[in-house]
């Protein structure tokens, strides 16, 4: 079956009835719309969602809660107000909804995230023909449409943000032929009287008129929620009818030719410091109005408009961030549905508008579940069925909700960043009571009296009514993921009065925590103590110790940003004094004798302590999200490939897609690319969302992050375009990624070099540029006119911008790259010598020698310009050396240099 043009048709009917009256930007906003027309991403399938009613058992699932077709199958729509997961049903269509602060008890107590409602359309066709169902991303609109007794039925689904509301529209294709009963239940309603611990939901469904009205109370922190349904029909009849003794009640429409359903939902919560500071759960919302007045308001303002209205209302709102990023390997619309693509890609056939699909899919994930005045989205976005969500769909710190944030910047969506911002602001009060405590508990010399003396702290478990401390599983550093994404957002937009407000507190607060987290050692260091590398355990309890590798990168990686920060921002503060002397004292990176970053100061080789395979890599934030190991120190990006290889390729989703970024990161595109298809092929469902198991969504937003990183790179001081592409996808374009400095970059490239760059200078400033030969190529504004650049090196280039300058960049001279050699290897060894012997790769012009000891970031050059394939290393003393990284590298006939091959001697 032919892909469905119904989304784009009926987005185009209404900007026409919409034009009528309308300005002239509306226009321009058709021929936009047509332009787009050209490619556009959608989900779609031939059948329903099934919905076996969540029976794990005969899905030969053993681990509950457990909704197969739920997390498989059913189509996820979001405003970040409300989340909507469509089965496209033909005899009783299913719509899930979720709101991201209606928490019962949960098993971790900090409240866990449950269903709202469950919204059942009761619709009897059973025979239908010509089935198709499918989200269109490029629209955020879900439809499905078949045939049944000659009749077309079409539905169309969309969450609008600026309405709040979700918006259903059912129409059938001849007159009076639609007719159905609408029927929202309140799952999991429990007896308040045989309900433990008060952890029970009350609350009735009553129809009256046109209006459905779900409301309740969940009895833990005594949340009072409300739905509201309202129903418009065109041309038939409609009849409320309630069970007053069930509690349920529904609408009949008859005969009509189409209806309209508006939803919109609500609690009585309130972002606000005191939802975390109260202690008593019962008390959290104590005083709050009930949402009753809030919802009805929300359903009477989108009552006023009309279909053609709210959807154009919704299209204008959404394409303005959608929009903003282009991504083209290549790929062409498909033929077949998009299970159909999830096999053939599991069998290795990789169509490369899936891989598009997937990319583009998580920034509709994130505009869907992430908006400005809306909570962050949870470990499962906006989307979740259950009464007890797997880990309570929690906001877990300790890499899973900052993950959520990781394609934020460099895919052009910053502004949906504002809700963990809230959030962050909402928790701050208790984060520094948190810190207070920590340093009171566990480094007492060190405890300030002053207000916020001891800055802010949070560990993994948080949810919208708690946050935890660190420790537990993972050290104090933990709270380094969460500092990173506020750096980001000054890194990326540039924005000092954001920078002032926001993200300089956020960093500072963080900074004086992690300044009294450690503790001088005798050897003159500053280490983490009591320390933890995220989940790790060994005989089945968490490993404590003292500076992990992750402590004291994610320390080392706060007081960077911060000095930074301090150093713009002109602060003079004694403090900063402070940071800049313990910056120094942090010895972050360690290589150990498998040429590894060590996990731990006392491993020795790789998987000494803890899960050889442990799907945390926590040793490597440094590499991503951090930036301690970089290109200028290529030892420790050496050691990080060491550790990567060991941890390996196939993990948990969320775990992959940092395996993932770290590839991107130390520049290995073709790797990259594995672990890409990995992510793709063992931790996908055919809905597309990313699975832990069970269904989780931080892999998803990682996996979007991680093809970012593989194609821009900018947090080594210069734009770096294509840095990581991978051979798979020769040639292709982006438009609209976001680097660093705030430069909006566009590239296209052919068999794997850059034909062209286009970069917008969104705030002005320096902007440097680096790709091969990229000093040869042809610059000019946008014109046409020729600008002049400084020549860094071959490689680099530096040009001073203004506010809204774009450059183009062609003309890139090709760069032949010049292979490693496959071999490198020790033959004898004794006090005085080391002989190497390496394979001789063609085309080399000569080979060069390195050497690193200890945990030396950089290498030093033993050898230049060596033509044979052998060298023997001398030394006063071999044994004293200390622990030696040798490296050998190629160099080819235009002078370029190929990676490494590494080989180790391990004297202590
Ligand atoms: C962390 C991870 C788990 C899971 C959980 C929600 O604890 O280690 O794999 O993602 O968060």
């Amino acid at each position: 079956m032919r892909k469905s043009r119904l989304v784009t048709t009926l987005f185009l009917c209404a900007l026409v009835g919409f034009m009528k009256n309308s300005s002239g930007q509306v226009k321009a906003e058709l021929e936009s719309a047509r332009v787009q027309k050209k490619k556009t991403y959608q989900l779609w399938y031939d059948a329903p969602a099934p919905n076996r009613g969540g029976n794990y058992k005969a899905l030969g699932v053993t681990s509950k809660p457990y909704d197969a077709d739920w997390e498989s199958l059913s189509l996820p729509l979001g405003n970040g107000w409300l989340g909507a997961c469509v089965f496209g049903r033909t005899d009783t269509e299913r719509i899930q909804i979720t709101e991201n602060t209606l928490v019962n008890k949960s098993l971790h107590k900090l409240g866990g995230l449950t269903n709202f409602a469950e919204i059942y359309l009761d619709i009897n066709h059973r025979k239908p023909t010509n089935y198709q169902r499918g989200l269109s991303i490029s629209d955020a609109v879900s439809y499905t449409k078949y045939q049944e007794g000659g009749v077309e039925y079409t539905r169309e689904y969309f969450a609008s943000y600026p309405d709040k509301v979700l918006v259903i529209k059912l129409k059938a294709s001849a007159k009076g032929k639609l007719s159905f009963s609408v029927r929202p239940v309140i799952p999991y309603l429990k007896n308040p009287d045989t309900t433990k611990d008060g952890d029970y939901r009350t609350g009735i469904v009553s129809a009256n008129g046109d209006l459905i009205t779900l409301s309740g109370k969940m009895g833990f922190y005594n949340v009072l929620y409300e739905g509201q349904l309202k129903v418009t029909n065109f041309g038939g009849t409609e009849q409320a009818m309630n069970d007053v003794e069930g509690g349920n009640g529904k609408i009949v429409v008859a005969d009509a030719d189409s209806a309209i359903l508006l939803v919109a939902v609500g609690t009585n919560y309130k972002l606000e410091s005191k939802v975390f500071t109260e202690l008593n759960p019962a008390k959290k919302l104590y005083g709050n109005p009930s949402p009753h007045e809030r919802i009805s308001n929300i359903i009477a303002a989108a009552s006023k408009k009309s279909y053609a209205e709210l959807l154009q209302t919704h299209l204008s709102d959404y394409h303005n961030y959608f929009n903003r990023v282009k991504l083209d390997f290549g790929g062409t619309e498909p033929t077949i549905p998009t299970d159909k693509l999830l096999t053939n890609y599991r069998t290795g056939i990789h169509d490369s508008y899936f891989e598009e699909l997937y990319f583009q899919f998580g920034r509709y994930l994130l505009i869907s579940s992430s908006r400005p005045g809306t909570m962050p989205p949870n470990l499962q976005g906006i989307w979740t069925q259950y009464d007890i969500s797997p880990w309570g769909a929690g906001y877990w710190h300790n890499i899973n909700v900052q993950m959520n944030y990781w394609p934020v910047f460099n895919t052009n969506l910053a502004e949906m960043f504002t809700a963990y911002v809230d959030y962050h602001n909402a928790y701050m009060e208790e984060a520094c009571q948190m810190a207070t405590e920590y340093i009171r508990i566990n480094n007492p010399d060190s405890l300030s009296f002053s207000t916020n003396g001891n800055g802010w702290a949070i560990g993994t478990g948080a949810s919208a009514y708690t946050i935890m401390g660190p420790g537990g599983h993972s050290g104090p550093g933990t709270g380094g993921f969460t500092t990173k994404l506020f750096w980001e957002q000054y890194d990326f937009s540039r924005n000092k009065k954001l920078l002032r407000q926001t993200d300089y507190p956020a960093l500072l607060g963080m900074g004086k925590f992690l300044s009294k987290v450690i503790k001088p050692t005798r050897d003159g260091l500053l280490l983490a103590n009591p320390s933890e590398s995220p989940e790790q355990m060994q005989k089945g309890t968490a490993y404590k110790t003292i500076g992990c590798g992750f402590d004291q990168q994610m320390i080392y990686e706060n007081h960077h940003d911060l000095l930074e920060m301090a150093k713009i921002l002109d602060d003079k503060a004694p403090f900063i004094s402070t940071v800049k002397y313990q910056i120094g004292k942090l010895d972050p990176i360690q290589v150990g004798f498998s040429g590894q970053i060590k996990e731990y100061r006392e491993e020795k080789n790789y998987g000494d302590i803890g899960e050889y395979k442990h799907r945390h890599i926590s040793h490597l934030v440094g590499l991503y999200p951090g930036t301690i190991i970089n290109s200028n120190t290529p030892a420790w990006v050496d050691a990080a490939k060491v550790t990567l290889n060991a941890r390996g390729d196939l993990s948990r989703g969320w775990a992959i897609a940092h395996r993932l970024n770290l590839w991107a990161r130390v520049k290995d595109g073709d790797r990259a690319y594995i672990l890409f298809s990995n992510l793709l092929s063992t931790c996908t469902k055919p809905n597309l969302w990313d699975t832990h198991p069970p269904f989780q969504i931080d892999g998803n937003f990682g996996g979007t992050a991680g093809v970012a990183e593989m194609l821009l790179q900018s947090h080594e001081g210069y734009i770096a375009p294509l840095p990581a592409l991978p051979s798979k996808w020769a040639s292709g374009s982006y438009k609209g990624l976001v680097a660093r400095g705030n430069f909006e970059v566009s590239a296209a490239w052919k068999d794997g070099q850059a034909t062209f760059f286009e970069i917008n200078s969104r705030v002005g400033g320096i902007c440097k540029v680096y790709y091969p030969n990229i000093s040869m190529a042809t610059v000019t504004d946008s014109h046409g006119n020729k600008l002049s650049f400084k020549k860094e090196n071959t490689d680099l280039i530096s040009l001073q911008t203004n506010k809204g300058d774009i450059l183009k960049i062609k003309s890139i001279p090709e760069n032949s790259k010049i292979k490693a050699t496959d071999t490198l290897m020790i033959t004898t060894i004794d006090e005085k010598s080391v002989d190497l012997v390496w394979k001789e790769v063609e085309g080399a012009a000569y080979y060069k020698l390195y050497k690193a000891v200890g945990n030396s970031p950089t290498y030093d050059l033993v050898a230049d310009k060596v033509t044979k394939t052998n060298y023997e290393f001398q030394s006063e003393s071999i044994s004293g050396m200390g622990r030696t990284t040798f490296r050998v590298t190629v160099v080819g006939k235009n002078g370029r240099e190929s990676n490494g091959r590494l080989v180790y001697i391990n004297n202590k």
